[in-house]
């Protein structure tokens, strides 16, 4: 009896089966009809979200090239002809004129992006089980496996899921307590018009479906998915469209899915024989060797990092129950699991080879998805990819590095046919096709930036690892991008620097453009430019290549328009100072100099760092899902770890509670609502930037704790310039010890709360100068313009202590402090 106690106790303390205690969703009650109560799997090709409901279970199923349509471009060529119009008027103040001119002529005639569509549903029928009780469910992330258990006339079933990384098919095995008690059925469900399901002679069920035509585009990815049954004990049977199972002691269910996508311009493939071969391969296994090889796969990435900030009683109950209580309560357990669910999701829907993770990463169940469900450039993409790099995922960046090549090659025909221009260019949406063309409408659509945005993640690659055979390969990408703001930039008539134009600030305008977006110069292009030709320069020098073009990037460069505070001492969003300061839009675009950028700094430009902190102050706090988690990162910039808090409270708060905002919904996704991943995304990675930042010239430790993490532990994260952080201990706010590896050598410039010394007694030298290691050049801002109205002042900063430490490669260094 008192073992019995024991092992219940420590079931309900730990969330039942999963095996690092606090690393697994877990609930007691299904998942009803809510898709976001379900559990998400995914191995970045396949997508599942498992219900877990009882008498009848829903596997709802997603593969990640069954998009709708097929290859098309939506460049509009009328563009060029407009071009010099569109500007004038921009350039006269005429931006409702010029809006309609840029719908007229700018805009696609064409296809506005294609949807990101679901494969069906596998259902699994249960004769009688509509009375059960010890109901449990979880997800363990720390094996990226769900599972179910309930019992029924004193029988406990169990299923168990996964979608397997190595073995490319999802496996689901069922069993009953009791020898001979598992009957079920399984079918098909799916929304495709033209679809179909069938049992076949060998005994699979199998589903045969293509994608829907969509604003002109013909849809044509086919896509075949088997599901195959093996049985340990029982029978089976089938109808035309289903398969029958009955009295067996346990069940292991095997789901491929093929398509005859090979890539955005090629469908040549064949999906009847992927989807047999992927089937054929996986069913030869047995359940343990396809558990025991999935979890060897997930954990070689997931185990990378760890981190502990402590746990308490409020960490003990169902996650549903910790997620309502989250903002009342002390649980820091709950913000680890939030954590390192940012990074299961991106092991998930983001593999080498694979597509990137979309705007819902790979879990969709609706034919047209919020926003197609595809790749939003302007923000949404790249917060995607926010963690991979500093999380120690850096091979999970590679889906995207993919999509920005394919860009790179769709995007030279846009910017020449619909600009003039060489290089590469995309507006602020693509999809699985590479379009490139400007969609939704002017106010959205017409903006440049989403190629050179996105270019900076390859030279951010470059910065992590200093692999320079990949800087080689990537370089042509980052030169495209620079050489189209060589042509594309003008002069501004009034203010005579080189400005982006037509513009917009992403999906804001200010209030005197009567509802227009569009400008020129705005803060966000600027910074982007600025970035795309530094890195552009840096990596030229560093390949030592290319003089004469980095010369022309130098002077024009030096003629973009500096950085703008205004008379609300804010950051201006515009080159007039037009913001509303009390204008709460979502996207606060001109902080990307902020974050992910590093072009203001709280120790390199102290009067733009304090207009950002007012922006980020007049903007407010509670917003939709992504901009919350975009503001922890830029309050993890501001040093200020609490307020960084507050926005994590906000973000892990139900959906519904929060008036006018997103939060979170049952199954942590994040809500914006509707679900978005990027959220997700963008939190793990501002959780990471509060403990451990590197993009000002140092590695900064601790820069942003807020007082509710006194202590911890983190081990794992990774550095720009190659430093990995072993090891990590704080107590009572102060780091205790430092355990560092240096991957690449070269000096280590530490910023750090306390003193430290290096474990064998040996004091560390103070830092002084320029920090020589080149990852960690930074480059000197222009000074900002300031406007005669404003007050601006530096802020006062913590005190730190600033060390320098040269570095061998492969050398471990151990601190502790003084
Ligand atoms: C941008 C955002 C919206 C949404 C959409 C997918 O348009 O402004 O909030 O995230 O992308």
């Amino acid at each position: 009896m008192k073992q019995l106690l024991i092992v219940i106790l420590f079931f309900s303390m730990t969330g039942g089966f999963s095996q690092q205690p606090g690393l697994a969703l877990w609930y007691k009650q299904p998942s009803g009809d809510v898709w976001e109560n379900a559990l998400p799997i995914g191995n970045g090709r396949l997508g599942g979200m498992v219900y877990g409901n009882v008498p009848k279970e829903i596997i709802q199923l997603n593969e990640h090239t069954v998009w709708s349509g097929s290859p098309n471009r939506n460049d509009n060529p009328d563009a060029l002809a407009s071009l010099p119009e569109v500007r004038k008027l921009i350039f006269e103040g005429h931006y409702k004129e010029a809006e309609k001119l840029t719908n007229q002529s700018i805009l696609t005639k064409r296809s506005h992006g294609q949807k990101f569509q679901p494969v069906g549903n596998l259902e699994i029928t249960f004769n009688g089980h509509d009375n059960y009780s010890n109901y449990y469910r979880e997800l363990d992330i720390s094996r990226a496996v769900t599972k179910t258990s309930y019992t029924v006339g004193g029988v406990t079933y169990t299923r168990e899921t996964f979608a397997s990384l190595p073995d490319k098919v999802i496996v689901m095995q069922l069993t009953a307590s009791k020898p001979g008690n598992l009957s079920f059925s399984a079918t098909y469900s799916c929304p495709h018009k033209s679809s179909s399901v069938v049992s076949t002679a060998s005994n699979d069920l199998e589903l045969t479906g293509v994608t829907s035509d969509h604003e002109g585009v013909k849809g044509m990815v086919k896509f075949k998915g088997i599901t195959r049954i093996k049985l340990n004990g029982g029978t089976l049977s089938k109808t035309d469209s289903s398969l029958l199972i009955k009295g067996a002691n346990s069940a292991t269910i095997f789901i491929s899915i093929g398509t005859n996508f090979n890539n955005y311009k090629d469908l040549g493939g064949d999906e009847s024989k992927r989807a047999e071969t992927y089937v054929k391969q996986a069913s030869s296994k047995s359940f343990a060797s396809l558990l025991k090889g999935h979890v060897a796969a997930y954990q070689h990435l997931f185990n990378r990092v760890k981190l502990d900030l402590g746990s308490s009683k409020d960490s003990q109950v169902p996650t549903d129950e910790q997620l309502k209580n989250f903002r009342n309560t002390n649980d820091p357990a709950l913000v680890v699991l939030y954590y390192q669910y940012g990074r299961y999701l991106l092991i998930s829907s983001s593999q080498p080879g694979g597509q990137p993770a979309n705007l819902q990463g790979i879990w969709n169940n609706k034919m047209s998805p919020p926003w197609d469900s595809k790749y939003t450039i302007n923000i949404n993409t790249e917060m995607n990819y926010w963690p991979a790099e500093k999380t120690n995922l850096t091979e999970l960046h590679d889906p995207l590095f993919q999509l920005v090549k394919e860009l790179s090659e769709t995007g030279q025909e846009t910017a020449r046919v619909m600009y003039g221009a060489r290089g590469w260019m995309a507006h602020h949406n693509t999809d699985i096709w590479r379009i490139n063309g400007p969609v939704d409408g002017a106010f959205w659509g017409v903006w440049n930036a989403g190629g050179g945005w996105l270019s900076q993640h390859l030279w951010e690659h470059y910065l992590y690892t200093g692999d320079k055979a990949f800087l080689e390969s990537v370089y042509p990408i980052l030169r495209g991008a620079s050489l189209f703001y060589v042509d594309f930039l003008v002069e501004h008539p009034k203010y005579h620097w080189l400005v982006v134009a037509p513009a917009n600030s992403p999906e804001n305008a200010p209030k005197a453009h009567e509802g227009s977006s569009l400008d020129a110069g705005t803060t966000m292009d600027n910074q982007i430019v600025y970035d795309v030709f530094s890195s552009t320069i840096r990596a030229a020098e560093i390949l030592n290549k290319d003089a004469s073009f980095v010369d022309t990037l130098k002077q024009k460069r030096g003629r973009l328009a500096p950085m703008h505070i205004g008379q609300h001492n804010q950051l201006q969003e515009w080159l007039d100072d037009v913001d509303d300061p009390n204008d709460h839009h979502r996207h606060i675009s001109h902080l990307y100099g902020l974050f992910p950028s590093n072009q203001i700094s709280p120790y390199r430009t102290p009067e733009l760092f304090a207009a950002a902190r007012n922006t980020l102050t007049q903007r407010g706090d509670v917003s939709t899902g992504w901009s919350m988690g975009w503001k922890i990162n830029w309050w993890a910039k501001m040093l200020d770890g609490n307020h960084a808090y507050k926005l994590i409270q906000n973000q892990l708060t139900p959906l519904g509670v929060n008036p006018d905002g997103g939060g979170t919904y049952t199954n942590l996704f994040d809500a914006h609502p509707p679900f978005q991943i990027d959220g997700n995304f963008g939190c793990t990675s501002g959780i990471t930037e509060m403990l451990m930042q590197s993009s000002d010239g140092t590695v900064h430790l601790l820069p942003a704790l807020p007082d509710a993490w006194p202590g911890g532990t983190v081990s794992g994260l990774k550095t720009r310039g190659g430093f990995e952080i072993v090891n990590m201990e704080w107590k009572d706010t102060k780091l205790v010890k430092l355990v560092v590896k240096s991957i690449l050598g070269g000096n280590l410039r530490l910023r750090v709360p306390n003193k430290l010394k290096l474990n064998n007694g040996t004091g560390l030298n103070q830092a002084t100068g320029k920090n020589p290691n080149v990852f960690y050049q930074t480059e000197d801002t222009p000074a900002p313009i300031v406007s005669p109205k404003s007050t601006i002042a530096a802020l006062a900063l913590k005190e730190t202590v600033l060390y320098d430490l040269p570095t061998q490669k492969g050398g471990i260094y151990t601190l502790v402090s003084k």
